[in-house]
């Protein structure tokens, strides 16, 4: 348990950036999907956008090209120093279009690079997804629930990113997901005309949305900010992923987070295991309007528990 010893100069960069991510979300109660430009491009991004990332660990980055088709998904390949490709996403698994992504260390300790990749989806919600290179293959690393067996994918936060820091300082980052309180005796937004035209843009999903437009009325219905859940990097496997804090792990690492955000602003964060059933089935009802119901928990494979 040698995370309890953080230090608070981290927590209070982490409660920072979890500040800024609230801000970010203040600014999106419209529940329209925002179109945001990509923000951590390189240089040549118009025509071939590209990152730079060790993703070997050899101590030489190579070069991974950005192909996004008409449909809006997209192909990563990488490249080594010679120009030769070593690496795609496989062409049947393409991952969606971004608006930002980066290299990203995910084990200080290590060379190694990853690529953190970002899209919107929702009003207020994120998607992330962290990429590694494994035999010729650019595939996303899955967060893994121990307890329950199941594989998890992509990360997720309705309020701003998630953030991603080595909270406990034994050199692997932590991925944290944030979601919303929900109070269930919060007021709802009576509106018949909002109504009307959400089920005009909607359509068949008019019903879903208006039970969430009604809910939220406005932000007022959001409530505190929750942290959902927090993931811890490994690498000791053959395969790469990120295991989740449950338990007392989750509770010791969740309380300080906590307690250092409502010191700076108060009575503004919780954690998961506070909410009420209602709220939790509530978020998980926004999650899948917003994507569609497409799952993000399967069960775990053989592949991925190694
Ligand atoms: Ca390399
Ligand atoms: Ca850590």
């Amino acid at each position: 348990m040698s995370f309890i010893k953080s230090k608070k100069v981290i927590l209070l960069a982490i409660v920072s950036v979890i500040f800024l991510g609230s801000l970010l979300s203040i600014s999106l109660k419209s529940p329209k999907v925002t179109n945001q430009k990509p923000t951590e491009t390189s240089q040549n991004q118009e025509i071939n956008p590209s990152i730079e990332a060790d993703l070997d660990g050899d101590g030489i980055k190579e070069t991974i090209k950005i192909i996004t088709s008409e449909n809006g998904q997209t192909i990563l390949e990488a490249y080594n120093k010679l120009g030769e490709k070593i690496a795609t996403v496989p062409r049947e698994k393409p991952i969606p279009e971004s608006f930002s992504y980066k290299a990203i260390k995910l084990n200080l300790n290590s060379n190694k690079e990853y690529i953190q990749w970002n899209r919107t989806a929702g009003a207020h919600q994120m998607e992330t997804v962290f990429l590694t290179m494994n035999k010729g293959e650019i595939l996303p690393i899955y967060g893994i629930d121990e307890i329950k067996k199941t594989a998890y994918l992509p990360f997720y936060s309705s309020r701003g990113d998630v953030v991603v820091g080595d909270l406990n300082e034994d050199g692997n980052l932590e991925v944290i997901e944030f979601a919303e309180e929900y109070p269930p005796d919060s007021p709802r937004l009576v509106d018949p005309e909002a109504e009307k035209k959400t089920m005009e843009v909607f359509g068949d999903n008019g019903e879903d949305a208006i039970k969430v437009f009604t809910r939220e009325n406005y932000g007022i219905g959001r409530g505190r900010k929750v942290i959902w859940s927090i993931y811890s990097f490994t690498d000791k496997k053959e395969v790469p992923s990120f295991i989740k804090l449950q338990g007392n792990e989750f509770e010791t690492l969740a309380d300080k987070l906590v307690g250092a955000a409502n010191e700076v602003e108060k009575d503004t964060f919780m954690k998961y295991t506070d909410l009420t059933q209602d709220s939790i089935d509530f978020n998980i009802f926004v999650r899948k309007f917003w994507n569609h119901g497409r799952p993000f928990e399967t069960p775990v494979s053989e592949n991925q528990a190694n």
